[in-house]
């Protein structure tokens, strides 16, 4: 088995994505923190596009290969280990990779929720998310998991929009993320029982989040007002 290193910024929804695989495939892994505001130069050098997580690879023989993209990471982790995370049928596998891209969009409308400047702007990104999780919702078969009982790579893509889609909520429930959607609720909870996403991010993920969103970019200062403490 190769060596793996994986570069992170501990905030970094992407990186998160890589962990939780890591950690529901028990792959040994270093990991190396970098401050993304204050990029080191080896960094730099390593990352094709400045961005993390990156997976530094070394084979046996010592030579080195970087990944980058965390979709691409994930695949890449599941095919070296034993038991796929995908479905062997390729319509089926397909149909997960669509739904891996969506968890690309949903996120972005994620941080976009986090970031409303005020009740209209949160009005419009709620009801472009609302549809994107009403397609979820009919999307889920039987649940609780994106393909049933077992995790699968669509969920641990979806995690951490899941995972800030619902912190959104509990601080500003008139958002009722989950509210009509029993499946994707029932998703958002199974998952976060599991110990490799309880243990995918730092242990105060959620109040350096709260702090970013609020402090540094307005957002859930201006939308939830007095409610936010960070
Ligand atoms: N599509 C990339 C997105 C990665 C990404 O945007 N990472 C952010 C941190 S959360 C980053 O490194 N941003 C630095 C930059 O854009 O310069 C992936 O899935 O890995």
């Amino acid at each position: 088995m190769p060596h793996f290193r994986l570069i992170s910024f501990d905030l970094c929804p992407y990186v998160q994505r890589c962990v939780v695989t890591l950690r529901e495939k028990g792959i040994d892994h270093d990991v190396d923190y970098i401050d993304l505001r204050d990029r080191p130069d080896w960094f730099v050098a390593l990352s094709p596009l400045g961005k993390v997580p990156v997976l530094e690879v070394t084979r046996d023989d010592g030579t080195k290969v970087v990944l980058f993209e965390s979709v691409v990471i994930n695949e890449y982790l599941d095919e070296v280990t034993e038991g796929s995370m995908l479905p062997a049928d390729p319509l089926e596998r397909a149909r997960c990779r669509a739904w891996i891209e969506f968890g690309n969009a949903l996120l972005s409308d994620a941080f976009s929720v986090t970031s409303a400047e005020d009740e209209a702007a949160l009005g419009k990104i709620l009801e472009k998310l609302g549809d994107k999780l009403d397609r979820l919702e009919r999307e889920i078969r039987t649940g609780p998991f994106f393909l049933g009982a077992e995790v699968s790579l669509v969920d641990t893509a979806l995690t951490p929009a899941l995972q800030r889609l619902n912190w959104a909520n509990e601080i500003h429930p008139a958002m009722a993320i989950f509210e009509g959607r029993p499946k994707a609720a029932g998703l958002w909870r199974a998952l976060a029982e599991r110990e490799s996403v309880q243990g995918s991010a730092p242990h105060d993920l959620r109040q350096q989040f709260d702090k970013m969103v609020g402090r540094d970019r307005g957002g859930y200062r201006s939308v939830v007002g007095a409610r936010v403490t960070a």
